[in-house]
């Protein structure tokens, strides 16, 4: 089965050939193999030890090509009728300016910010159904907006969460953003994934709306969303682009494996690999977190803001002069887990807590959770995570504290486990607090009215063996905060190395990751997080250049987008760096300035 070895997945256990957990402060540079064969992605090193071929170079697509609809938008509806599945509820134009990216918001309304130009919006539902499981009423909603003047490319949009929510379909990544899909006249399209739950789980009692959010309501809406925009502008998208950050990664990795036919450029923010898992071991983290938490009822009472500042400290003396700046900033990540030892480096309180130390009970369970999930037998549930000054941030706490049990535990109740729990009643406290063994479990837990498990809804096919999409010339661009504390940038390095691995050491002809020091999940953290990835792939799919550095910029004070007010005051507002792709770390150029990405060379 060359190149074509899945996710064992073994019902009775839901585990198979895992490993004893090993020292994650080597593993990335020096240990590949071990690496890669956590639980989730043990499919990573399979594959690539299963292909052994050698690739020639990626093929390269041509550029798209603009086109325009000078119609009347209102009057679209009987144009679009039709569609098999498809109702169209609504479609109106919105004239320019009618909707504005970047600026930010103040007291709810936004300030600032660039005015996109007229475009059509378009509403409708795709497999309008009742589901026979729950009585209710289910559909794929979508928004589409397709500009007057079209670049002739389509953008879906992936979102986030447990979707649920049709969000404005304007392609906006990068924290704090200035431009976006649409206003770079990209036809965009948003949709609900399948469910009208707005974040919540209740979907899960629903098999086909399991099968939505994973990855059917994309294979169903798709061919929708070209059929609109060939009825509106005359012709198909030239070039098609998926992108999400979070979830909507995990949609944009899915859709790599499942439906490459119709997609050229993907762009996948902290993609949710082995989603099921990384949400277990979550729980697991939280069950750690309490044992040392003064207050159970505030998770975060575990590790304070004193405290991870404190520690945030302790990884800068250790690393920030690695990469030959010292500027507050990690780049050298790999080198830090060398440098940096939590034990050793940060003190060990003798009297009370004070922010100033971490008591040897706080260091085993920290030390624990970067090491990552790990059954008492020693199998690996979930990656490793790296050391990283990005801790302090409040999305940091967010994922490490709130979040478990405030999504984590019905998520994994509702959407993963079958049979679904029952909501009402439901405790998220003791769901959240049952063995690591049986919550990782649930991933591969089938009924015969839930047939499917989690494990191959939610995740990527094979995700190292992207050969459809590589040999239609297909892009893929990856960026991952490396303080992203719920999905680890470890996954997304362990996947490209297990694709390099797979494409025989050519993997980067056609796909890069590019780590973001200091950011947290998605954005936020003190980082350089606000860039524009959208347009060095265009150039890579379209033009054949491929992206050897993404420059980003901090959101200090006079930045045109949303600010990040977790920016140390020592750096300029403006600070800019170069995000580099992986292996490739930025480091300083002795002599130049420290704020100006010029001064930095991804070596
Ligand atoms: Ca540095």
């Amino acid at each position: 089965m060359p190149g074509g070895c899945t996710l064992r997945l073994n019902p009775a256990s839901g585990f198979q050939a895992l490993h004893k957990g090993d020292n994650m402060r080597h593993r990335i540079p020096l240990r590949p193999r071990l690496a890669a064969a956590s639980l989730g992605l043990l499919a990573f090193s399979l594959a690539g030890l299963a292909s052994g071929r050698q690739p020639s170079a990626a093929p390269q697509l041509t550029p798209a090509t603009p086109a325009s609809f000078t119609g009347d938008c209102a009057s679209l509806g009987p144009i679009l009728a039709g569609i098999p599945g498809t109702t169209i509820t609504s479609t109106a134009t919105v004239a320019e300016g009618g909707v504005v990216v970047g600026g930010r918001q103040v007291e709810g309304r936004r300030v600032g910010g660039q005015p996109v130009a007229a475009h059509c919006r378009i509403l409708g539902t795709v497999n309008e159904r009742v589901s026979p499981v729950d009585g209710r009423a289910y559909g794929i909603d979508f928004e589409m907006r397709l500009p007057l003047q079209w670049n002739g490319r389509f953008f879906h949009q992936g979102n986030g969460g447990l979707d649920g929510s049709v969000l404005p379909a304007l392609a906006e990544f990068g924290g704090g953003p200035i431009t976006g899909g649409l206003h770079q006249g990209f036809a965009v399209l948003s949709s609900n994934a399948g469910n009208r739950d707005r974040g919540e789980a209740n979907f899960g009692a629903d098999p086909q709306a399991r099968l939505d959010y994973g990855y059917q309501a994309v294979g169903s809406l798709t061919p929708v969303a070209r059929e609109i925009i060939r009825r509106v502008y005359g012709k198909l998208p030239d070039r098609s682009y998926f992108g999400g950050c979070s979830n909507g990664g995990r949609h944009a990795m899915v859709a790599a494996t499942r439906y490459a036919q119709w997609y050229d450029g993907i762009l996948a923010g902290a993609p949710a690999f082995t989603l099921p898992l990384s949400s277990a071991a979550q729980l697991w983290g939280a069950q750690r977190y309490l044992s040392v938490a003064t207050d159970p009822a505030n998770l975060a009472t575990a590790f304070t803001p004193a405290e991870r500042q404190m520690v945030a400290r302790a990884i800068l003396n250790r690393c920030d002069a690695l990469d030959g700046a010292t500027d507050g900033m990690v780049q050298d990540t790999r080198g830090c887990q060398s440098a940096f030892d939590l034990q050793r480096d940060v003190p060990t309180c003798t009297g009370a807590r004070d922010g100033t130390c971490l008591t040897q009970a706080q260091k085993d369970v920290i030390g624990a959770i970067y090491r990552g999930a790990v059954l008492p037998d020693g199998r690996r549930v979930y990656s490793s995570f790296p050391f990283d000054p990005g801790l302090t941030a409040a999305n940091w706490a967010l994922w490490e504290f709130t979040l478990p049990e405030a999504r984590s535990a019905f998520s994994v109740g509702m959407v993963v486990k079958a049979p679904p729990e029952v909501m009402a009643g439901f405790d998220r406290r003791a769901f959240a607090m049952r063995p690591l063994e049986t919550l990782a479990g649930y991933a591969t837990s089938t009924t015969p009215q839930y047939p499917v498990p989690a494990m191959s809804f939610m995740n990527p096919v094979n995700p190292t063996d992207m050969s459809a999409l590589r040999d239609r010339g297909g892009r893929v661009l990856v960026y991952h905060g490396v303080s992203d504390a719920v999905f680890s940038v470890h996954t997304s390095i362990e996947w490209f190395r297990a694709l390099d691995a797979a494409q025989g050491g050519t993997a980067a002809q056609f796909a890069r990751v590019f780590p973001v020091p200091g950011m947290a999940h998605c954005a936020f953290g003190p980082a350089t997080d606000q860039f524009d990835a959208l347009t060095p792939l265009v150039r890579w799919v379209e033009e054949g250049i491929a992206p050897e550095r993404i420059i980003a910029s901090a959101r200090g004070p006079g930045n045109p987008g949303a600010l990040n007010a977790e920016l140390p005051a020592e750096w300029a507002p403006n600070r800019t760096r170069p995000l580099c792709p992986y292996p490739r770390v930025a480091r300083f150029v002795p002599g130049g300035n420290l704020e100006d990405a010029e001064s930095f060379a991804c070596q």
